[in-house]
């Protein structure tokens, strides 16, 4: 199986409302394989690294906050093509701008509130993963059904 990787995180929004299992039963559902994950209550500094690219923006001091507010579940996520159809299976930032069925377009309105945040590229997948995670945090493992997902 391909060892592509990324880095999603369900933000305190989605674990307050209850939304961890869906989530999650979506990647899986999928065929994605889950290498790793923690519930973690980032601190505002965390925050701020993990949201470096956006400091300009006006945003960012709320955002921040945000994703410092509570609990939030850290996950990486392996498979082919993950990167590029986990943002797909997110949606578009804003949640009114999200095909329905994506998890933005089914659960979100609002978009300092829309659940989940996915890496955008494999430059900013490995950077998070880094950053959210140990190495030895990140399992390789094999699954039965790996041979059913891929030819
Ligand atoms: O990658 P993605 O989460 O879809 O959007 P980004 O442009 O990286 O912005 C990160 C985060 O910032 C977004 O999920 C919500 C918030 N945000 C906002 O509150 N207001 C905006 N106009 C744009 C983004
Ligand atoms: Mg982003």
């Amino acid at each position: 199986a391909e060892l592509e990787r990324t880095f999603i995180a369900i933000k305190p929004d989605g674990v307050q409302r209850g939304l961890i299992a869906e989530i999650i039963a979506r990647f899986e559902r999928k065929g994605y394989k889950l290498v790793a994950i923690k519930l973690v209550h980032p601190t505002k500094d965390f925050a701020e690294k993990h949201y470096d690219d956006l400091k300009a923006r006006p945003f960012f001091n709320g955002l921040t906050d945000f994703l410092s507010s509570g609990p939030v579940v850290a996950m990486v996520w392996e498979g082919q093509g993950v990167i590029k159809y986990g943002r797909k299976m997110i949606g578009a930032t804003a949640p009114l701008a999200s095909e329905p069925g994506t998890i933005r377009g089914d659960f979100a309105i609002a978009v300092g509130r829309n659940i989940i945040h996915g890496s955008d590229g494999p430059e900013t997948a490995k950077d998070e993963i880094a950053l959210w995670f140990k190495p030895e945090e990140l399992l390789t493992y094999k699954k039965e059904t790996d041979k059913w997902l891929y030819e």
